[in-house]
């Protein structure tokens, strides 16, 4: 095997459950396995960083209260982190993940440094809405355009969000794409029987489907789906996550007379162990760069039910992985559920098989080889 010279990266993203955050974190947490020091900046522990490991450090982001600051220049606190951490932890890269504030936050804490005569380069990874959403919202643009093209290095998760990129913002540089990944974990049926002893009995199907709730994700058209499979097939329900559209959710779940067969359990640290309990992945949303959490769902060998929106196309594999249907199209995504139950075990292996190319080890060389092409920018 080859010997990699360790690196110290500064790891720069959201803390938080969206996909963005789980990205920065589990390559934080890739990398450090492979000897690599890893240095996380932001505003509160990342909440996939579990564990012991000596080659991870946290650096926590506090703004301070005062009466002026109306509203907290968090950005300009973080880019004082990142000059405090590269100068004394000696990084040798920063990546940061997500355009605003991370990308131009790191910019201005490059130029600080260059006074210093220190040079470090910037790798940005773009996520998704920080180019679909924010893209169409002209308040941002002109710093989201100057951050990716003073990055050293840009990749984005997806080819489709790659042709957005291009599409929404006038780029100079090239875009490589990087896409997300997976620990391809063997099959687990402690955890299987966990979770169907706490949520079905018998021969019944279970759904599920994570995401933060945000409208992009279209909670209720998947309960829609569910209310059809339910009228065909025995089945239950259950949603991980937490958001603006829960409410919503669960009073659809009570008028609809569902509630008994829907279990909105709110924000999970580890919803894998729910997943590998499951029949079926459903992710009807309007706009999703990649869908990590389909990612997630198939490596434990649950096949998808998705639209085909964005990055989709490029995971879930029609007829292989499950289906994809167009946004909306609720009778036909019910249609495609049934038809993968009918098929259960080949529409699992096939969901596992496809997962294993994003396999974690491949994409963090490829992470990798984006820093070394970085640093020779320089
Ligand atoms: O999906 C979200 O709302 C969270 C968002 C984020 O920025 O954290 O996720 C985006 O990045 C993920 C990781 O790269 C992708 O898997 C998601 O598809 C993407 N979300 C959208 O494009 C809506």
């Amino acid at each position: 095997m080859k010997v990699e010279e360790p690196l110290r990266i500064g790891m720069v993203g959201y803390p938080t459950y969206g996909g963005s955050g789980v990205v920065a974190t589990e390559l934080g947490i890739a990398l450090a396995n492979r000897g690599h020091q890893v240095h996380f900046i932001t505003y509160s522990q990342p909440v996939r960083l579990t564990g012991v490991n000596k080659n991870i450090r946290f650096h926590e982001v506090n703004v301070s209260e005062y009466p002026l600051f109306v509203y907290p220049p968090y950005e300009l606190v973080l880019a004082s982190k990142m000059v405090d951490v590269v100068k004394y932890e000696h990084l040798d890269v920063l990546h940061v993940h997500y355009a605003i504030p991370h990308a131009s936050a790191a910019y201005m804490a490059k130029k600080i440094l260059m006074d210093e005569g220190i040079h470090i380069p910037v790798v940005t990874t773009l996520h998704g809405t920080d180019i679909t959403l924010l893209g169409k919202d002209d308040s941002f643009k002109p710093v989201i355009t100057f951050a990716i093209n003073h990055s050293d290095a840009i990749t984005a998760v997806s080819e489709s969000l790659r042709t957005d990129t291009f599409r929404f913002f006038n780029i100079k540089k090239e875009i490589a794409v990087i896409p997300n990944f997976i620990q391809v974990v063997p099959e687990c049926d402690k955890w299987r029987e966990v979770v169907r002893r706490e949520f079905v009995s018998g021969s019944e199907k279970l759904c599920v489907h994570t995401s933060n709730f945000r409208p992009v994700k279209r909670v209720i058209d998947v309960l829609e789906v569910f209310k059809r499979i339910q009228e065909k097939t025995a089945a239950r329900l259950v949603m991980v996550g937490d958001g603006p559209d829960r409410h919503k959710a669960e009073q659809w779940s009570r008028e609809n007379g569902l509630d008994e067969r829907i279990y909105f359990v709110g924000s999970v640290k580890e919803p894998q162990e729910i997943l590998a309990g499951a029949d079926l992945f459903i992710l009807p949303s309007e706009s999703e760069s990649f869908g990590l959490s389909a990612l997630e769902a198939m490596a434990l060998g649950v096949p998808v039910v998705s639209s085909d929106t964005g990055g989709l196309p490029e995971v879930n594999i029609q007829g292989v992985s499950g289906y994809l249907c167009p946004v909306g199209d609720v009778n036909q995504m019910a249609e495609c559920a049934l038809k993968i139950f009918e098929e259960q075990k080949k529409f699992s292996d096939g969901a596992r098989s496809i997962a294993a190319h994003f396999d974690v080890q491949k994409i963090t060389d490829q992470y990798l080889s984006i820093y070394q092409i970085a640093l020779n920018r320089l």
